[in-house]
């Protein structure tokens, strides 16, 4: 069989994109080079789910009070161990640790980076063989180089991201970031393990017909998005509905359809948690950058989700996200 060669691997795509900046010193490439490893390391993890003891819980609660399960903390182990061994990361904020944790030695404090991630987003789907994922955010300090980075440095509002990205553990694997010169997605080929480019310059189209939200809440949410709801399964010829409802329970998947097929993702706020469930820092601004940086747009429901002015580590917000037309339909919902 012929081997494409058009066809690029992560590590040589991102070595050709610094090549377009001659004063680039690289080290953000060899980040996404080490998330890009980390990843490979917990794909075969998450593959051999069921064969090995890493099914279930692990008996212990994280900072939020969920439970966290065996391969949570594998794959947290994972991306900060890669992280920290690198050359390229001051240090990393994880939705599984209760603080950050800055790489206090010599080369790790020249870094002019940081790092988040929630490392297993949409857990509790394991055990039943549900697409999981992984979510990363990268920041630039804005502490002193030289020294060990600071809590300032992981409490920048989301418009400060260098690069974002995710990847999803699903029929196949793919590993999508976005940076200031757009969105591209890579598909782990199993046969030479390696993350190679199959979706360039991603766009999310600029409608679609799928909303995705827990209706199992429907009742706790606030009437403007129960009336957004309903236009959503209304005919109407203006907006192309009714939309057709799914909802993975998966954030990572359920956002990876919309931003390739079109759609909209909401995680509001209800009665039970004004502040919804998930987490700005891990979980939402990561995505609004990648999802901003393909056309669509993100918000909490009252500002841009990358305005957002961070104060706590683990703080939770609503989150609305999704194509364009269609963020603007609910926002015409919610802000009338
Ligand atoms: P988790 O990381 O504890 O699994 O929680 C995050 C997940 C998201 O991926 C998903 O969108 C959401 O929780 C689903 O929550 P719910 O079951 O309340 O609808």
């Amino acid at each position: 069989m012929a081997i494409n060669r058009n066809i690029q691997t992560l590590d040589e795509f991102t070595i050709q994109q610094m090549r377009a900046f001659p004063q680039a010193t690289g080290e953000l490439s060899g980040l996404l080079r080490d998330i890009g490893l980390a990843a490979k390391r917990v794909n075969v993890e998450v593959n051999k789910a069921g064969l090995v003891d890493i099914l279930g819980d692990a008996g212990t609660m994280n900072v939020q009070g969920e439970e966290v399960k065996k391969l949570d903390i594998l794959a947290n182990n994972e991306f900060m161990g890669v992280l920290q061994h690198g050359i390229s990361c001051a240090g990393i904020g994880s939705e599984e640790l209760d603080d950050i944790v800055i790489f206090d030695d010599e080369v790790s404090n020249k870094s002019k980076y940081i790092c988040m991630f929630d490392p297993l987003d949409g857990s509790s789907n394991i055990d039943v063989n549900v697409s999981i994922g992984t979510i990363f955010s990268v920041y630039r300090r804005v502490s002193e180089l030289g020294k060990p980075a600071t809590k300032e440095d992981f409490l920048q509002p989301g418009n400060k991201q260098v690069a974002a990205g995710y990847i999803v553990y699903g029929s196949s694997t793919m590993m999508v970031y976005a940076t200031k010169r757009g969105v591209n997605g890579f598909t782990l080929d199993q046969s030479i393990g390696e993350f190679s480019l199959s979706h360039p310059d991603m766009k999310c189209p600029d409608a679609g017909k799928v909303y995705s939200v827990n209706h199992g809440n429907y009742f706790q949410y606030d009437q403007k998005v129960k009336d957004y709801i309903t236009a959503c399964q209304q005919k109407n010829s203006s907006n192309g509905g009714p939309y057709t409802q799914r909802y993975i329970g998966s954030m990572v998947s359920d956002v990876h359809r919309n931003l390739i097929k079109g759609g909209i993702f909401m995680y509001p706020g209800t009665t039970d948690r004004p502040k919804g469930k998930l987490r700005l820092l891990y979980e939402c601004n990561p995505f609004a950058f990648i999802v901003e940086k393909a056309g669509g747009k993100a918000t909490n429901g009252e500002i841009r989700i990358l305005d957002v002015q961070p104060t706590e580590l683990h703080q939770r917000t609503p989150f609305f996200i999704g194509s364009k037309s269609m963020m603007e339909e609910l926002e015409s919902h919610l802000n009338p």
